[in-house]
């Protein structure tokens, strides 16, 4: 971690507005869509606009994160101007008889690739364990060097397991997964029930960004079988098509990343959202 960073209270504007990042997260509130920025592939001032477009459209978490060494300034100037565009939005909503104060009150929580990549401006965080890594620094090392970062920055922990399957691109190369084969529902069902004993509520299954082949639905299924937990679904998710078969094996979010980075910030990048959050219902 870098030093120039302090905690503030006040760089959340938001976060007294949605209470707990984790009762979010794990609210019954029926399928819904995660957009995943990944602070080195835009400016903060575009990542903001994505943002804006995505909560716009339905989107009710924003991740900030990747599985590229990202210095911890950049990760938090994006979570700063986003948080800052979302709060400008939710004040002209309230303003506004016709406005929806609420759908701008999104929380913007990192989903960090290793202890590096910590903001105090955000409002919450996926602590994760990659749970089939090969290597000790993502099963606990990075997340022991990052916690007390994390308890500094009075960051809302979402306790997360996260599952790398095959293809798994970079992450699954980066975090060194022994990958789970798009069949193994048996290895998943070991991952979910273990995560669930270690009192994870969160089961993320990932394929890898830009995956040519999304989770399937039958580890979908198996994971969603497993009582308590809420599963996370990321990973070349593309088109509604396929959101909506991750949501009817079970997923209780899905999760977006390349899509917006293909996309500029204008009528193609609404267009791809659209698409995507029709696979919600
Ligand atoms: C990656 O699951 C996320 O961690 C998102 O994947 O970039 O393929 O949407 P995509």
């Amino acid at each position: 971690m870098g030093t120039a960073i302090v905690p503030a209270r006040d760089m959340r504007p938001m976060r007294s507005e949605h209470g707990s990042v984790l009762a979010h997260i794990t609210a019954n509130e029926g399928p819904r869509h995660a957009l995943l920025i990944d602070p080195a592939k835009q400016a903060p001032d575009v990542a903001a606009r994505r943002a804006l477009a995505a909560v716009e459209r339905g989107t009710r978490l924003i991740l900030v994160g990747g599985s590229t060494d990202t210095p911890d300034d950049v990760v938090h100037a994006t979570c700063v101007e986003v948080q800052e565009a979302l709060e400008l939005a939710a004040t002209a909503a309230s303003q506004d008889p016709m406005g929806d104060e609420a759908r701008w009150q999104v929380p913007v929580v990192l989903f960090p690739g290793g202890a590096h990549a910590l903001s105090p401006a955000a409002d919450g965080i996926l602590f994760m364990m990659l749970m089939n890594s090969t290597d000790r620094r993502f099963l606990i090392e990075e997340q022991a060097r990052g916690a007390p970062f994390v308890r500094r920055f009075d960051l809302d922990t979402v306790p997360t397991g996260y599952v790398v399957m095959a293809p798994g691109g970079e992450v699954g190369r980066v975090g060194q997964a022994d990958l789970v084969s798009p069949d193994d529902e048996a290895r998943v069902e070991g991952y979910a029930n273990a995560g669930a004993m270690y009192g994870f509520r969160l089961l993320y299954l990932e394929a890898g960004s830009g995956a040519d082949e999304p989770v399937r639905p039958g580890l979908i299924r198996t994971a969603s079988a497993v009582p308590g937990l809420v599963v996370m679904v990321g990973g070349g998710l593309r088109d509604g098509h396929a959101v909506r078969a991750a949501v009817e094996a079970g997923a209780d979010w899905v999760v977006t990343g390349t899509l917006i980075e293909d996309a500029d910030a204008g009528p193609a990048l609404h267009a791809a959202l659209d698409d995507v959050l029709s696979g919600l219902s």
